[in-house]
């Protein structure tokens, strides 16, 4: 269920061939893989008090709204998602381009594929209740097409802290949830969480600057953060090329610095702009 790539892998930045296959067919088999401990401690250290300097203030400007009753999804979970500003260190390429991601990225969703989502998922201390049981994204075609179709769009996570039982792990159902037909995903489709509550699924329990990269129809879920610390995990999605309208707003002279590989994955968003003010 979890790898951990050779010291040669890591030094070199560049999964083997076989690594690469492996990883490529546990995604297809079994809707993830999990590297575990990529990033070095101290990257990760920055980037968790960098996001915590961010993600503090947020909170308290929108404590009301964020936990407002009525925002059903994340009633009582302390889970929020922030939109992260396209700004260092979280836009360096070890996170948005890191080789090892977008090998996979690349076999998986085509060459010509997309970065398209810049965000965050951190579970707060004190969350009460798990979300229910979801896939993060819907059916392309509704209830009319009952085959499964290729994978669309990959998450990418990287958690900043150790995730432990104690601190809100992402529980996942993995092996099949990513691989019914598409009218599965639909608004109408059968219960996930009635159906998951009988079904076998995983905490995914992993080291700070571990790499998680999913099918984004496995169903999982966020669950309580038992601890003291914030635990979050980067979240970011790249997406296979179809028509597509960009939202990450990036500065002319951060996109010029940017990896030629990086400017691909970004081409369609909002190059030119001011990097944007943290979003939940
Ligand atoms: O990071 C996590 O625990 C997962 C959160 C999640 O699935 C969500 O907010 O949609």
């Amino acid at each position: 269920m979890r790898m951990r790539l050779s010291a040669e892998e890591l030094e070199s930045g560049r999964l083997s061939p076989e690594t690469l296959e492996l990883a490529v067919q546990l995604i297809k088999v079994n809707g993830y893989v999990l590297f575990e401990e990529v990033l070095p401690r101290a990257k990760v250290e920055e980037l968790f008090n960098s996001y915590v300097s961010i993600l503090d203030p947020y909170f308290e400007q929108h404590r009301e709204e964020i936990l407002n009753p009525g925002n059903g999804f994340n009633d009582g979970t302390n889970h929020v998602r922030l939109y992260l500003p396209f700004i260092k260190p979280f836009c360096e390429e070890a996170v948005i381009a890191n080789p090892l991601v977008t090998e996979i990225v690349d076999q998986i969703l085509g060459e010509a594929c997309y970065m398209t989502y810049f965000a965050t998922n951190t579970s707060m201390p004190g969350g009460k209740k798990k979300q229910p049981v979801h896939a993060d994204t819907s059916s392309r075609y509704g209830d009319r097409y009952d085959a499964n179709l290729p994978i669309a769009n990959l998450v990418v996570n990287y958690p900043l802290v150790d995730v432990t039982e104690n601190n809100g792990p992402m529980e996942v159902w993995p092996g099949g949830t990513h691989l019914h037909p598409d009218s599965w995903y639909a608004p109408g489709a059968f219960s996930k969480p009635k159906l998951a509550e009988h079904m076998h699924h995983i905490k995914m329990l992993m080291p700070a600057g571990s790499i998680l990269i999913r099918d984004d129809r496995v169903w999982h879920r966020g669950t309580p953060n038992h601890s003291d610390k914030h635990r979050p995990n980067i979240a970011l999605i790249y997406s296979a090329n179809a028509p597509h309208k960009g939202t990450i707003q990036i500065p002319q002279e951060t996109y010029d610095e940017l990896s030629t590989k990086a400017q691909k994955l970004l081409r369609k968003e909002l190059i030119g702009y001011p990097a944007a003010e943290p979003k939940h």
